[in-house]
């Protein structure tokens, strides 16, 4: 009885094994009939009221249904892996004949490129170019400039503050006192680079964004020389004139001082998202520097005089390649970037 039930059993289990269609089948079948609770083990449970003889015989048979059972589905599996490879093979490959797409050329952001230009300019004036640490000392940042503990305008530039005291610049002015003291006087030097405030940003304003400071001291130097450098600025990257206006603007570090606005490139002056409807955009402020920062900066005032500005490099940049959004400056998107610059490695 047990040998015709094993049979059954056996050519039942393998013809499901050849017609499964998945790998979920194959083990569907595994559980049902070789399972720790499937029906072969039933059987073999089912053995212990069996005479000796009898029990060495079935067991053997059952060794062999199981032992057929699980080569059929070895077998069966590998088809099924088989075939799998195969269509992984035809839709994934690889053509090693192609020629390779090479270094794809990136190209200068339009902040580097304005900068270069503008740095170029001023090496022809017989400017250096400095640099200072994006992570400065508050006396740098504040007070070296004339802008003592408590003053208001410490307030008007929103500071990211560091462990320890020291804090992220706030402006570049901090390279003037830095300048002040390698070169000392007379000296013309300009200082682009990255400053952080804790501001709100909108379409003409980021919390990360470039200046480019300038100074100059020698003796008798006035007002008519810092707008004949403005111009000079103005008009080299703008290659044209450009409507500009100067206003009184208070900046602790510069007596007199000044606002000097450019007419908004963008709308024209007729008014936009960016000049806040104005048609004017707040660029460059300048003045001629306060005796105090002289002093501080090691130069005796009453020999020397001169003047400093500190303009929005990022918001030049965006005049210049009528970008009507600073954020699109700092996005990174590859695809918009690469607009600008001439390709280089
Ligand atoms: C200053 O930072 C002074 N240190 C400039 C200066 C230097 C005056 C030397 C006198 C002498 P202000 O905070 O206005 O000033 O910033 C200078 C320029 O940076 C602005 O005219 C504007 O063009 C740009 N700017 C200011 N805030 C932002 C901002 N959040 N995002 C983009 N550009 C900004």
């Amino acid at each position: 009885m047990t040998d015709q039930v094993l049979e059954a059993l056996q050519t039942s289990a393998l013809a499901r094994i050849q017609a499964s269609a998945s790998l979920a089948d194959l083990e569907a079948v595994r559980v049902e009939v070789l399972g720790r609770k499937g029906t072969l083990a039933g059987i073999s449970k089912e053995m212990g009221k069996l005479a000796p003889e009898e029990k060495a015989r079935i067991g053997k048979l059952l060794n062999t249904a199981k032992q057929s059972l699980e080569q059929a589905l070895e077998r069966r599996t590998a088809q099924f892996e088989d075939a799998a490879l195969d269509s992984r093979l035809a839709s994934e490959w690889l053509d090693l004949t192609v020629p390779a797409p090479g270094i794809r050329p990136g190209s200068l952001h339009p902040v580097t490129l304005v900068q270069k230009e503008i740095e170029d300019l001023f090496v022809s004036m017989g400017f250096a170019v400095l640099s200072g640490p994006e992570v400065e000392t508050e006396y740098n940042n504040f007070d070296a400039l004339n802008i003592p503990q408590d003053h208001p305008a410490r307030d008007m530039q929103d500071t990211f503050w560091l462990e320890g005291g020291n804090l992220l610049r706030t402006h570049t002015s901090p390279v003037q006192v830095r300048g002040m003291h390698r070169l000392g006087p007379p000296l013309r030097m300009i200082a682009p680079g990255r400053v952080f405030r804790n501001e709100e940003v909108d379409p003409s304003h980021e919390h990360t964004f470039y200046q480019l400071e300038g100074m100059m001291v020698d003796r008798e130097v006035s007002v008519a020389h810092l707008i004949y450098f403005m111009k000079t600025l103005l008009k080299g990257i703008f290659k044209r004139d450009v409507a500009v206006r100067l206003r009184p603007g208070y900046f602790p570090f510069v007596e007199p001082g000044f606002e000097l606005d450019i007419h908004c490139l963008l709308c024209d002056g007729a008014g936009c998202p960016v000049c806040k409807q104005s048609g004017w955009l707040e660029l460059l402020p300048c003045g001629l520097v306060h005796p105090s920062v002289l002093r501080m900066g090691g130069i005796d005032p009453e020999e020397w005089n001169g003047f400093a500005f500190g303009l929005g490099l990022t918001r030049l940049a965006m005049m210049r390649y009528a970008i009507d959004d600073i954020r699109l400056l700092q996005g990174g998107d590859l695809r918009f970037l690469s607009q600008f610059g001439k390709a280089s490695n």
